[in-house]
């Protein structure tokens, strides 16, 4: 059994689309970041950086203590050799699959995180901050467009790279990306939204949202920003 520690935020989808996608027995501890939940000491525990995603793993290959991990990146790479599913023992395929797994862990998770942060949630409008986010995650769609122009995923097979990517590629329209601007992105994005276990994965997660909102309690908590008087 893996306890996956989860909210429904584009990292937080990633491991629950592996765990989807594999035969992977599972269960789901919320944690509300909009909250603090985050920062609860038995969360804390198992991830020390107050960041979801993480899991705990009770049946891991080595030992019978339990492994927890945090970091979807290296989840993802974990649960891919527990499996031997979604990463291929190829030597090239291998690391080209972790390498477009970093570019995304280092670049278009943290360049879009920042765009959308400037563009819906800082306190001022802040130009300079969009267009230099913006810009750089456009960079970044061109370069996936090209790694896609001739292949139907990023190195091949569908992998722990495609599925790292997808939970942030799909909300481009949030940061004004238009998906019609890279087409082959657009049909990789439609393509992986067919699939079934991606398909409940979102089913699973958006209900754990529930009527949480981005109200000031969660801008406060996530961001630092003091609630506006009015
Ligand atoms: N590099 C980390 C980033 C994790 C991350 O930023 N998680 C966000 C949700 S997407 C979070 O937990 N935020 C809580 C906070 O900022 O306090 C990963 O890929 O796991």
């Amino acid at each position: 059994m893996i306890d996956l520690y989860f909210w429904p935020t584009p990292n937080g989808y990633k491991p629950l689309i592996f765990l989807e996608e594999s035969a992977l027995a599972y269960q789901i501890k919320p944690v509300n970041i909009m909250r603090g939940d985050q920062f609860e000491p038995n969360f804390l525990a198992v991830a020390l950086n107050n960041r979801i995603p993480a899991i705990v793993d009770y049946a891991p290959t080595d030992a019978d203590q339990p492994f927890a991990l945090f970091e979807s990146g290296s989840i993802l790479i974990y649960l891919a050799e527990k499996t031997g599913q979604f990463l291929s023992s190829d030597l090239r395929n291998r690391h080209q699959t972790i390498q477009w797994l970093m570019w995304q862990m280092g670049g278009v998770g943290p360049m879009m995180g920042q765009a959308n942060h400037f563009i819906q949630y800082a306190p001022e409008d802040i130009p300079y901050g969009k267009k230099r986010y913006g810009d750089e995650v456009k960079r970044l769609f061109g370069v996936m467009e090209k790694q896609l122009s001739d292949q139907d995923y990023l190195t091949g097979n569908y992998s722990i790279a495609d599925m790292a990517c997808y939970p942030w590629i799909k909300f481009s329209d949030l940061i004004n990306i238009q998906l019609s601007d890279f087409p082959r992105v657009a049909e990789w994005v439609a393509r992986i939204t067919e699939r079934p276990a991606v398909k409940r994965a979102y089913e699973v997660g958006e209900p754990i949202k529930g009527e949480q909102q981005m109200d000031d309690e969660a801008r406060r908590l996530l961001f630092g920003v003091k609630p506006q008087k009015t």
